[in-house]
């Protein structure tokens, strides 16, 4: 069967910062032409619609699978899977991806009949079995699968992190995905899901709080396979276990792997396994991710964040000695007037950390989502990409972003524009000599894409889909059900 996977296009952050690879969808891509097929793929981050047409039109394919990892791309692909039953009503139309999984009946029924079926939870073992079912009524028994008619039971995890790696042949235009400096950039996994339970989070509830991790040979392997110099580690947090990112360097040793790594790790966990950093960085680890989220105790405590500032602090000294380009987030709260929004700048200021805002989301597969007591302002997918709020606003909510954006802007001196090309010009040029100008191009975009009216515009647009309001909980706790899409396994 010709099947063409397809990923949307980027949201507000990827117009800027970086444009990675779509790795799930290269993992199932694999995982479908192992069964057989022929397998397309088209990343519309990089590609247009009128391309997607053109691709529908010349593949003719008898199957189109989206990716949709993230809720703003729901109504995009609405409307593509709509097009594409109007242009090639045989084609068979199935969705998959982080976000696509919590709202799977919702997602369908805005559809009205264009979305054949949703696949909730891991892709790889269940997509070839979704096209040998295409026509079959008992399409909607298989596990994770959601149809207009009915549900499967619950999605089973895939046992074998080792199976199917990326069909990243697959890619067209790879020169495109970079993340800043690392230019260009391709991605990997070394673990999947994520043992804590931060309440604005859906990594957890996705996996089921499992972790597990794919051997450190098999990582190995795919490293070598990479062309790319720079690798992005997509994994939530990086090197939990120390003994699997000691296994995984030897590797790199051994097959004498030379490039620069992204990760992205907790602060407690950065503590706890310095060594195995340090000796990451000697391997070519160049950029850490920390998520801080807050700079008060009490913030942290509401996101369940469970390390406390002091950690925080000594996380970000231990990664400056180690030498690393460190980027940190804060979680702007809607209810953040002036003097807050000046005093996380102040600080910010004063650390020499590229620091990111986003703002507080409650979305669909957090718990945020079911116990937040504040009303939603908006329901519209659109805005739910933590560039906007959602949540009522103290301060009026064209001051809101007027702050948040200014705020962003002040502290990207340190990192966008000429304050970059002091940092990291050798390193720019280099990249652009070798045909890479990926960032280059981003350095002097900040305005175009973070601007104040074009945020505040976004709430004017009319609205043609509109998410289902979360189920009132009245004090009671969500259970199992309504959090996780891959059950918890079984306490013993
Ligand atoms: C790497 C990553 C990124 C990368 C992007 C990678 C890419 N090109 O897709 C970067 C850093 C760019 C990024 C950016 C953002 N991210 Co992000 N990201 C992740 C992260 C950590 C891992 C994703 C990943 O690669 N996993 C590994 C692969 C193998 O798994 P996968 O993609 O989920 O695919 C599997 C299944 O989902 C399924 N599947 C996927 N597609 C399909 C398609 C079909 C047809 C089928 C059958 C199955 C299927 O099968 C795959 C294999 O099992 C996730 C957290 C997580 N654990 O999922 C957050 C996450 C997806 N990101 C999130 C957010 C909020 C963002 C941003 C909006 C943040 C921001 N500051 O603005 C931006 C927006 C990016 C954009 N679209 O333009 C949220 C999603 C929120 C939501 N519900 O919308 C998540 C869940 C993080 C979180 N903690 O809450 N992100
Ligand atoms: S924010 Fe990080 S540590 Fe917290 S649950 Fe999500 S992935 Fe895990």
């Amino acid at each position: 069967m010709r099947v063409l996977l397809v990923h949307p296009s980027p949201l507000m952050y990827s117009e800027l910062y970086l444009r990675l690879e779509p790795l799930g969808l290269e993992r199932v891509a694999a995982a479908i032409r192992a069964a057989g097929h022929e397998v397309r793929l088209l990343d519309l981050q990089i590609f247009t619609h009128a391309d997607y047409w053109r691709e529908l039109e010349t593949f003719a394919p008898q199957a189109v699978g989206f990716s949709v990892n993230y809720l703003a791309n729901v109504p995009e692909v609405i409307d593509l899977a709509k097009d594409t039953k109007a242009r090639r009503g045989s084609a068979f139309v199935f969705v998959g991806g982080h976000s696509a999984s919590f709202v799977a009946a919702e997602f369908l029924e805005h559809a009205e009949g264009a979305i054949d079926c949703i696949v909730r939870g891991e892709g790889e073992v269940i997509a070839p079995r979704v096209l040998e079912a295409i026509g079959d009524p008992k399409l909607d028994t298989l596990p994770g699968v959601v149809t207009r008619t009915g549900a499967g039971p619950s999605p089973t995890l895939l046992e074998d992190l080792d199976l199917h790696l990326p069909a990243r042949d697959l890619g067209r235009k790879r020169h495109k995905y970079f993340i800043g400096v690392l230019d260009p950039c391709a991605s990997v996994e070394f673990t999947r899901g994520c043992p804590w339970d931060c309440s604005f989070c859906s990594a957890w509830t996705f996996y089921g709080r499992s972790y597990r991790k794919g051997s450190p040979e098999a990582a190995g392997e795919d490293l070598a396979r990479i062309r790319e110099p720079n690798v992005f580690i997509v994994d939530d947090v990086a090197f939990i276990h120390p003994e699997h990112g000691d296994a995984i360097a030897s590797q790199i040793e051994r097959r004498r792997i030379r490039k620069q790594y992204y990760l992205e790790t907790r602060c407690d966990v950065l503590i706890k396994n310095q060594e195995l950093f340090a000796r990451w960085k000697k391997l070519g680890l160049y950029y850490m991710f920390l998520g801080i989220e807050a700079l008060d105790e009490d913030a942290l405590k509401a996101h369940r964040k469970r390390v406390t500032l002091n950690e925080n602090l000594r996380a970000l000294e231990i990664a400056r000695s180690l030498g690393l380009t460190v980027a940190i987030n804060i979680i702007a709260d809607p209810s953040w007037d002036e003097a807050r929004f000046a005093a996380v700048r102040d600080w910010a200021l004063t650390v020499p950390e590229v620091v990111h805002l986003t703002v507080a989301t409650p979305y669909p597969g957090t718990e945020l989502w079911l116990t937040e007591s504040r009303q939603l302002t908006s329901r519209d997918y659109r805005l739910f990409d933590v560039q906007h709020a959602v949540l009522p606003t103290k301060l009026p909510l064209k001051r809101f972003y007027e702050l948040l954006v200014n705020t962003q802007s002040v502290l990207n001196r340190k990192h966008l524009g000429w304050g970059a090309l002091r940092l990291y010009g050798g390193a720019a040029l280099r990249a652009a000599s070798r045909g890479q100008t990926n960032y280059l191009r981003m350095l002097w975009k900040f305005s175009t894409v973070y601007n104040t009216e074009r945020q505040y515009a976004d709430h004017l647009k009319p609205v043609r889909y509109e998410m289902r309001p979360p189920r009132p909980m009245a004090g009671s706790k969500p259970s199992k059900q309504e959090l996780y899409i891959h059950m918890p396994a079984p306490v013993h």
